[in-house]
């Protein structure tokens, strides 16, 4: 189909479907034989630590983590027993939020997603409720794919953990529509209860429920599946606007051509009939 008589603003809008479709499809076909749980969040929060802590492997830690911003760039390890991909991003802030189209492409991707808030900071922040929202509308199915895990709950008595994790719930329902997973952790107590063997302090870290809600969700489809064919749906509305619109320009094109051949037939009528028949003999070629 030829696109240049369109008209600009859907010639546009085509051109901006066909590269999302083409892009999520690309990164569909390299990513789509890993399962991938996306850990997303506030700079230093704990996604790393809790990235070293869903690998188990504390000896030698897979994801660098300290006191101050450190993750700037996504990272990604494959945990060979389970073939799990685990992708650290970096950590937004209201700095880093125009970084936001970075970060959608690996949400997108994801099969499953961690969203960190440290529970020591109280409730959700303007830039956490912004980011989920945004998640909201970018990630399909976003509320079976999510889980929020309120880090570094250790030691925080349980009486204000439960008043603490009521308030983020219901803001997260009230400001962004969602009710999701989500649960109080502590990746350092977790390592200390696997390290010394001691069951009730894994437990109380949650981690067995957070492994839990990732096997249940293994069936869960990349979001980029859902993603290409969602783009390749308004790729195919707007392919099919586009043929109408140049149908309709070429009806235009041809009853403008009939009347000027009409008009020319007008005016040869009256010719000799030398001429007359020279002009029936092109005419069938008008
Ligand atoms: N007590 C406690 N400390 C934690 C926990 N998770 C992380 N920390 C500490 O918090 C600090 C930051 O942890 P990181 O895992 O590097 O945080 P991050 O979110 O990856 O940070 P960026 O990569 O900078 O965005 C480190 O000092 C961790 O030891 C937790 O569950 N409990
Ligand atoms: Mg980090």
């Amino acid at each position: 189909m030829n696109f240049q008589y369109l008209d600009a603003a859907l010639r546009s809008n085509l051109e901006k479907a066909k590269n999302a479709y083409e892009a999520a499809f690309v990164r569909q076909e390299k990513v789509k034989d890993a399962f991938s749980v996306v850990i997303i969040g506030q700079q230093n929060n704990g996604k790393s630590t809790l990235c070293n802590a869903l690998f188990r492997d504390w000896e030698n830690r897979k994801f660098p983590v300290a006191d101050r911003r450190l993750t700037s760039s996504t990272q990604e390890e494959q945990d060979e027993a389970s073939g799990i991909l685990y992708v650290d991003t970096p950590g937004f802030s209201s700095a880093t939020a125009t970084d936001d189209e970075t970060a959608q492409t690996e949400w997108i991707r994801a099969n499953l997603l961690i969203f960190v808030h440290s529970i020591r900071t109280g409730e959700l922040d303007a830039d956490e409720v912004r980011i989920l929202q945004k998640l909201k509308s970018v990630v399909p199915d976003v509320e079976r794919r999510l889980f929020v895990a309120c880090s570094k709950a250790g030691g925080e008595k349980s009486e204000d953990l439960r008043l603490k994790l009521d308030l983020i719930r219901a803001q997260i329902r009230d400001h962004v529509g969602l009710d999701v997973t989500m649960e109080a952790i502590d990746s350092i107590f977790y390592q200390k209860g696997m390290e010394k063997g001691n069951e009730q302090l894994v437990a109380s870290t949650n981690f067995p429920k957070i492994l839990a809600w990732i096997a249940a969700g293994r069936h869960m489809p990349s979001s980029l599946e859902a993603f290409v064919q969602q783009a390749g749906k308004e790729y195919n509305r707007l392919l099919v606007q586009a043929r109408e619109n140049l149908e309709v320009g070429m009806s235009g094109f041809s009853s403008r051509r009939e009347t000027y051949k009409n008009a020319l037939s007008a005016r040869w009528a009256n010719q000799k009939p030398s001429v007359r028949g020279a002009w029936d003999r092109c005419a069938q070629y008008v």
